[in-house]
This record gives C-alpha cells, structure tokens and sequence, in this order.
C-alpha cells in the first residue's frame, strides 16, 4: 500500500514538472467575478452520472459561474456538437468528463484552439493525442489502474474456494476508465493461479446491459463464482441476473466493483456484494478550487489525483447515508 503511494506520487511529482515548461502555452483564465462555464455531461443514465452534474450545479452558485450544461445521451457525437455549441456560445473554461478516449479528440482541440481552457473531468482521452499542459490543462480523476488493482486485491485476499471462475463486466469501450479498471484487475489477478478470467465483456457502465450480458454469460459458464464489474450498476444487474438464475450473490458468487453508489452500499450490507472501491462523482468542488487557482496563475499538475476509499461490510453503512 505504502509503495503504491509513494510509486503514484512520483508520477504525479514528474507531470508536474512536466506542465511547467509548457504551461504558458496554454489559454489563459483572467480572474473575475463571474465565468461562464460549460459542463458538457455524456449521458444521464446512472446515479452516478446524475451525482456529478447535481455537483457541477450545485458548485454554480458559490464559485461565481454562469454554468451552461449539457447531456450528449450516450452519444460521443453529440457530446462533441455539444463543446461546439457551448464555444459558439463563448464560454470562459470548459469542464469536460470524455465518454470515450479518442472519439472526444477534436473538441478538446476545438476548444483548445478556440482559446479557452479545458479540464477532463472523470474521464481521460487517449494521452498520445491530447496532452495536458499542452491539448488541454489537466485531467481531474481517480486512478482506474489502481482501483482495478485494490478490486483485485480485495478478491485475493477475501475469496475463500478453491477455484475462482471470473466474469468481467467492462465500462463503455474505448473509455479511459474501462481500459484501465481491466488493465489494473487483469494484472493482479495474473499472479494468483486460483484465479481464470473465462469472459470479459462490456455492459457500457449500464445496469441493464449488465443484467442482460450477465443472463448470456451464466449460460456459457455456469460454474462462475465471481463477477468483477467495473462500475456499480452493472454489479447491481449482475446481482439481479444471478438471482433470477437461482444464484446467491455473496454466498456463491462474489461480486466486488468500483463507485460506491447508494445501491451498492445496501447490497453490501445485505451480504450479496463484497466489495466496492470508490470513484467520486462529486467533482464539482474540486472544479471549482482547480480553476480559481488556475486564473491566480498557479501551476496545475497535469493530473490532479482524486484520493479513492473502499467499501466493505465494515464500513458501508456508515457511508451510506452520503452515498448517491
Ligand atoms: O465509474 C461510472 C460512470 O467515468 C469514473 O463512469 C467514471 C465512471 C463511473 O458511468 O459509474
């Protein structure tokens, strides 16, 4: 634990040194009263998505922004027709969470050469097109990798059979979170020969979709014992479709996933999941400090790094009550 730590915060201590020599490259943000802001959300179809654009509204008032605020409704195009709008309507910064890594890549450079100042909210884009401290200013958001590493840690060290038989339920593809949450898993399940991952499947962050892709699975591969779900709503179709089959969740299937969703809380207490590691949709004041010290002139590293908790039977129900 303590060498991860300090492994990211070297990361992190290398892009900022990074940003500074290009950082005045980028648009600048004057200081003053009131900015209009732009939050072009990608789809509204989960808590967690209806969480973080209440965060952003919620944020509005105190920071002093005239927000303008979108849904692109799962479509990565109409989230891209979306920034294009909102720089027509001349907005001051813009706060961006990218469905996907590479399609969001020309309204970060639309923005970037209108001039104005672009934060990645929760979601990255493919860093091999679109830099920070250069495409854009930063990217605000959890560490995937990780939180797919400490789910697989999780399962190392609390699953109790013999054999685990993993189900993964992937995020939307193409999307930063979804690759990384599967890169973090897959190589720390690797090490443990206990552990087959016999499916890996996307259900687009959906609860729906989970449930669905879950019944096809378990068809396939009856003998599954334990489902990764790279996002809470999935898990929580998972749970349903497992149910339906006759299964018991928490006492021959684990489940552990990633958020932290009021839903996932209760699952937990109630013994059918096992675990959750948090990824926060309460960015909006964060976006906030970010951007006012960003007009003062500060340096902003290229990733500000959103510090995530874990959710057991331990503490879930002392969290539940600020869950979303
Ligand atoms: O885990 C999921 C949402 O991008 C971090 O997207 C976010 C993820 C989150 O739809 O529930």
């Amino acid at each position: 634990m303590k060498r991860r730590t300090l492994l990211i915060s070297t990361v992190v201590a290398g892009a900022l040194l990074g940003t500074t020599a290009i950082a005045q490259d980028l648009p600048q943000l004057e200081q003053k009263e009131r900015y209009k802001v732009g939050f072009a959300q990608m789809e509204s179809n989960n808590p967690w998505r209806i969480a973080e654009t209440k965060s952003f509204h919620d944020t509005a008032e105190a920071c002093g922004w005239d927000l303008i605020a979108t849904d692109a409704a799962g479509s990565a195009a109409k989230q891209v027709a979306d920034v294009d709008s909102m720089i027509a309507q001349g907005i001051d910064v813009l706060f961006l969470p990218p469905r996907e890594e590479k399609p969001l890549i020309p309204a970060v450079m639309k923005a970037r050469a209108a001039g104005i100042p672009t934060f990645l909210v929760d979601r990255s884009v493919d860093p091999a097109v679109a830099k920070p401290g250069e495409h854009f200013v930063a990217f605000l958001g959890s560490d995937f990798i990780d939180q797919g590493n400490r789910a697989a840690q999780w399962l190392m060290e609390n699953f109790d059979g013999d054999k685990g038989v993993i189900v993964q339920l992937e995020g939307t593809t193409g999307s930063s979170p979804a690759n990384d949450r599967k890169k973090g898993f897959d190589d720390a399940i690797a090490a443990d020969d206990r552990f087959a991952i016999v499916a890996s499947q996307t259900g687009d962050f959906a609860r729906d979709l989970g449930r669905q892709v879950m019944e096809t699975l378990l068809q396939a591969h009856p003998d599954v014992n334990v489902v990764y779900a790279h996002n809470d709503e999935m898990a929580i179709g998972a749970i349903q479709a497992l149910e339906l089959a006759g299964r018991k969740p928490g006492e021959d299937v684990t489940i552990v996933s990633i958020d932290g969703t009021r839903d996932a809380l209760q699952a937990i207490i109630d013994g059918k999941m096992g675990v959750t590691v948090e990824s926060s949709p309460f960015f909006g004041p964060l976006a906030c400090e970010v951007m006012k010290k960003y007009a003062a002139g500060e340096t902003i590293p290229e990733w500000v790094k959103v510090e995530d908790r874990i959710f057991t039977k331990d503490n879930a129900a002392d969290h539940i009550d600020e869950a979303y």
